[in-house]
């Protein structure tokens, strides 16, 4: 008799969470609780016949009551808790069964994305990232360097000065003087940054632009090694298929100094528009460190010798993105900016 009553509780509690759960409405949840524990409800008609069993199953048989009415009181609030929380949503306009909404998440710009993944290939090659002012003194960019104070770089045309003679630096080399002057050689660095130049903005020209420079000083260097870093740099940015060529070139600070090019990425060196039906792309600038330069900050250039590069990364991340004009890297229109 007892089994068949605590049977009989667990039937109306399963039925009780059927309801429950296809309930739309508070009414509905009212309607349970008065048919398992109103005053005619299901729970009290049972607990009547607790007189007809064996007095030793009423224990057990009264727990199974108790047990039922806690449970029964936890769902109904459970329900009502979930009508009631529906009911403010839809109050308030809001639709629970729309898909959430895309939270856009940043992400870098195409110009550190190449600065980043440039530092990444030097790295593993065994270089390290250095840094210095954009706000530089005229000594570091230009005397040290070995560019003489009738140079056309030197114009005051061509780069931006303060009126207490310094200047915003026109190329990243100055953070290499300033780490040769502070360590001993054997030295082996990049350095990425902003660099400015007092040019007329068109398609490729910037007056703000960035530069990634080499500088690589140990006893026993030469062009054959720096001709393997850019092999290698090439490879890895571009792809195997990548040829590199040099050709003769002059800057102050290096001597002999060369251009590097490139296979055109965009018509793999078949003749196009961009190569200008060349083939190739100018990319890089490079040389021996000039034993002048060497001098300057107090290295022996009969110990030591070494190279020196210098890409734009502009010109990188454009050809890597093909984007065909400099000035959308700087226009913050987001409509370009997130394709990358
Ligand atoms: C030291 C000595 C020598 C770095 C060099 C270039 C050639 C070069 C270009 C990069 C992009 C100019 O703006 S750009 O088009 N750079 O052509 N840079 S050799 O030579 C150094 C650097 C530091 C101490």
């Amino acid at each position: 008799m007892a089994n068949q009553i605590v049977e009989a509780i667990e039937k109306a509690l399963a039925d009780a969470q059927v309801r429950l759960a296809a309930a739309t409405a508070p009414d509905a949840v009212e309607a349970v609780r008065i048919d398992l524990i109103g005053r005619k409800g299901l729970l009290p008609a049972l607990s009547k016949q607790m007189g007809s069993i064996p007095p030793e199953e009423r224990g057990v048989t009264g727990k199974a009551f108790n047990t039922a009415r806690e449970q029964l009181q936890q769902m109904l609030d459970a329900a009502l808790e979930r009508l009631n929380s529906a009911a403010d949503a839809d109050a308030a306009g809001i639709d629970l069964t729309l898909p959430g909404r895309r939270v856009d998440v940043g992400h870098k710009h195409p110009v550190v994305k190449v600065i980043d993944e440039c530092a990444e290939i030097f790295r593993r090659m065994g270089f390290m990232v250095a840094e210095g002012p954009e706000i530089e003194q005229v000594y570091f960019n230009f005397d040290a360097l070995n560019t003489p104070q009738d140079h056309p770089s030197r114009d005051p045309g061509d780069t931006f000065y303060f009126s207490d003679g310094r200047l915003l630096r026109t190329q990243t080399s100055p953070v290499q003087i300033r780490v040769m002057e502070s360590h001993e050689p054997p030295v082996r660095i990049v350095a990425p940054g902003r660099c400015f130049r007092r040019d007329t903005p068109d398609a490729t020209h910037s007056m703000n632009f960035h530069q990634i420079e080499g500088l690589y000083i140990d006893k026993n260097v030469s062009l054959a090694d720096l001709k393997a870093v850019l092999r290698n740099f090439a490879t890895e940015m571009f792809g195997p298929e990548v040829r590199i060529r040099t050709r003769p070139h002059f800057f102050p600070f290096t001597e002999p100094s060369v251009e590097y090019d490139f296979s055109c990425i965009m018509c793999g060196g078949k003749g196009c528009n961009v190569c200008k039906q060349s083939g190739w792309l100018e990319i890089a600038g490079a040389g021996m460190v000039d034993p002048n330069v060497l001098k300057n900050v107090g290295y022996d250039p009969e110990i030591w010798s070494g190279f020196a590069f210098g890409f734009g990364i502009e010109r990188l991340a454009m050809m890597r993105y093909r984007i065909a004009d400099i000035r959308w890297l700087y226009e913050n229109d987001v409509r370009f900016l997130a394709q990358f």
